[in-house]
């Protein structure tokens, strides 16, 4: 078994997915959980100067999709061809937009703009985004594609509290059932399950 180590900030956004994966996986791994205190004297030794990082035999590996789509690879939890792998890719990817539009308006500085955008995504954009999401985790029998248990889960179960967060929809899954649907299938793996009984607390 590789010796392997993960990095991130103590909390679960892009970080979260990579150590469900990981105990999907049966690794053994230190959970680096780096305090922002500690950050920029670590930062120049990560690959992009952002975190998560994960860390194999010495090796530091960044970018947390990457390291999604290598250890669901890794683990099976992939498509039967190319064009499976296309669709988890392309799942995977509208949800991340969703989650890039949402934080591109919470990490705004400005605070009247910053209010101004939210009401704004909230009426205009996020219902039509999150209907489509849905739509697409009901197809799939509360997957996020392919009708089964694949890496894209992880990233959505993984990110789903930072999405809550970044979204400021603290019941986003009682609106959408589908939503915890796909959490209840990624959590029913007892090894993940376990991991996350175990895990530290957090708000996102
Ligand atoms: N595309 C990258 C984004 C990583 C990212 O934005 N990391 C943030 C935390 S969520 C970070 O390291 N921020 C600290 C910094 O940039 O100094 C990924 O998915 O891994």
């Amino acid at each position: 078994m590789p010796n392997v180590v993960f990095y991130y900030f103590p909390v679960k956004a892009l970080g979260e997915s990579i150590r469900m994966l990981l105990a999907y996986g049966g690794q053994e791994f230190e959970d680096k959980r780096v305090p922002m205190e500690q950050w920029l004297e670590f930062k120049p030794s990560t690959p992009f100067g952002q975190m998560p990082v994960l860390e194999i035999d010495g090796k530091k590996y960044a970018q947390s999709l990457a390291i999604g789509r290598y250890l669901g690879r890794k683990y099976g939890l992939v498509g039967g061809d190319l064009e499976e792998d296309f669709e988890i890719d392309q799942n995977v990817e509208f949800l991340n937009d969703i989650r890039a539009k949402a934080a591109a308006v919470q990490y705004e500085p400005d605070e009247a703009l910053k209010a101004k955008k939210h009401a704004d995504f909230s009426a205009n954009l996020y219902p039509t985004l999150l209907a489509k999401l849905d739509e697409i985790v009901k197809k799939n029998n509360g997957h996020l594609a392919l009708g089964k248990l694949t890496w894209a889960d992880f990233v959505f179960a993984g990110l789903f509290d930072y999405l809550k967060t970044m979204l400021q929809m603290p019941d986003l899954e009682k609106t959408y059932p589908s939503f915890k649907q796909l959490i209840d299938n990624v959590l029913s793996v007892p090894k993940v399950k376990a991991y996350v009984d175990s895990a530290p607390e957090t708000s996102f």
